[in-house]
């Protein structure tokens, strides 16, 4: 079994992380393949806590080598950060992190842009300021891109930039008098200088992982973002720019799909999402103040309150498919109890039919109304439960509903942040 991806099945924020920390022992290497330091995990090693943006959850994990696949868009001065955050804590990173040579690399004109762009009143996206859309945008458009190698060549670099920040200058003045214009010598300098603190971590990683896989070496793919903020099956335009679903993995790392055995789709009891965009079944009232609160939730990267709802499994039985999840997790349950009655989405009615798919164009989704099956809820402390046994009755009905309506096993509930606060089921 090479190679098991972990992806959230909603819109991000499933505590992934959570699982792969689960996985951890079982691995040799913990790739990511899309997105950059938009991501936001907490980690926790011997009473230290850690917070990581851009490196993979791997590398806190002394027997595993984390890898930075040509997928993922890379912001040097965040990699250097958080390994000298990582340092400081007594991790070091030697010889354990690898960084694909053809990752593309994030300026900040690129973050200017996407500042800019999302301070308009319209078109906005409510992204995580990060550069990444602009970024993503430069590599496929190709003739303004520079990758994580380019950087190891001053000589190279200083031309490029030479090249690109003129059009830059140009693009971001023409949005807005008040853009940042920006030199192409000094950003030469800046980032010729990450790049001395970045070479030992550089090389093909595609041909890396091929290695590792000739070697029998064991995967965990870890997805940032969730499955609908994936760029071609979520909810554009209000997306990421990378896929984030199991299909990124071939392209954002080189290693083919054959390899990917086990796809685990991890999925929050309730619905949370963070930035614009259509959301069926939210909670915009004072019960959803009450499961943010309880459920923290607040972006990791920018604090953002989250916007949260009802579980929605309309859109789940939808990315479990996209995902091709064998199995699912059931994360954040204990935030569920204390609540009378709970909502689960089992269905839409879109313009007053009843309809059995989820439409992912924003345009679409935002016109759907959810339809609802109430079940009870539970007043008991779940979280020092261990087994399914020791859930009350309407919590295991509550799962084994959520199964049904998904179509996957549950492998695992989550009562609780810690390692401890897990029913393997
Ligand atoms: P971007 O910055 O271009 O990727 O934003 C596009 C959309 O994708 C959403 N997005 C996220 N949604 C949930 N969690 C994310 N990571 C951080 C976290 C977010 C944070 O773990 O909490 O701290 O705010 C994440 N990253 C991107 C984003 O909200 C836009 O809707
Ligand atoms: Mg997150």
């Amino acid at each position: 079994m090479p190679g098991t991806c972990v992806v959230g099945l909603q819109w991000g924020d499933e505590a992934k992380g959570k699982i792969v920390d689960l996985l951890g022992d079982g691995f040799d290497l913990v790739v990511r393949y899309n997105g950059g330091a938009n991501a936001g995990h907490t980690v926790v090693v011997n009473g230290k806590s850690f917070k990581l943006s851009l490196l993979p959850t791997g590398v806190i994990r002394p027997n595993v080598t984390s890898v930075i696949g040509n997928g993922v868009v890379v912001y040097p001065p965040r990699f250097i950060e958080e390994m000298e955050s990582l340092a400081k804590g007594g991790i070091d990173l030697a010889g354990k992190l690898f960084v694909s040579d053809h990752a593309h690399v994030i300026f900040p004109y690129h973050m200017e842009e996407e500042r800019v762009l999302e301070s308009g009143t319209e078109g906005k996206i409510g992204t995580t300021g990060r550069g990444i859309g602009p970024c993503y945008q430069d590599k496929v458009g190709r003739r303004f891109a520079i990758r994580v190698g380019e950087l190891l060549r001053p000589d190279h670099l200083r031309e490029r930039l030479k090249f690109i920040v003129p059009h830059k200058n140009k693009v971001l003045a023409a949005l807005s008098s008040g853009a940042k214009a920006f030199d192409a010598d000094q950003l030469a300098a800046e980032y010729g200088a990450y790049a001395e603190r970045l070479r030992p971590f550089v090389r093909d990683t595609a041909l890396y992982l091929h290695d590792a896989l000739k070697a029998n070496k064991r995967f965990i793919f870890e997805a940032a973002q969730g499955s609908l903020l994936d760029v071609d099956h979520g909810t554009f335009p209000f997306v990421t720019s990378s896929s984030s679903l199991p299909s990124g993995i071939w392209g954002g790392t080189g290693v083919p799909a054959k390899f990917v055995q086990r796809i685990i789709g991890v999925v929050k009891a309730y619905t949370s999402r963070v930035g614009q965009g259509p959301f069926p079944t939210e909670l915009d009232n004072e019960l959803g103040q009450r499961i943010r609160e309880i459920g923290n939730e607040y972006g990791t990267v920018t604090r953002r309150p989250r916007r949260v709802g009802w579980l929605d499994t309309v859109a789940v039985r939808h990315t479990a498919a996209l995902s091709g999840a064998d199995e699912i997790t059931i994360m954040l349950l204990d935030v569920l109890s204390g609540l009378p009655e709970l909502k689960i989405c089992t269905g839409y009615e879109l313009d007053g039919e009843r309809i059995g798919y989820f439409p992912s164009d924003a345009y679409l989704l935002e016109r759907v109304k959810p339809v609802y099956e109430t079940v009870p809820g539970w007043s008991e402390d779940i979280t020092k439960a261990r087994a399914l046994s020791d859930l009350p009755a309407a919590a295991r009905r509550y799962i084994d509903r959520v199964a049904e309506l998904v179509g996957l096993k549950v492998s695992v509930v989550s009562v609780g942040p810690d390692r401890e606060q897990t029913i393997m089921v």
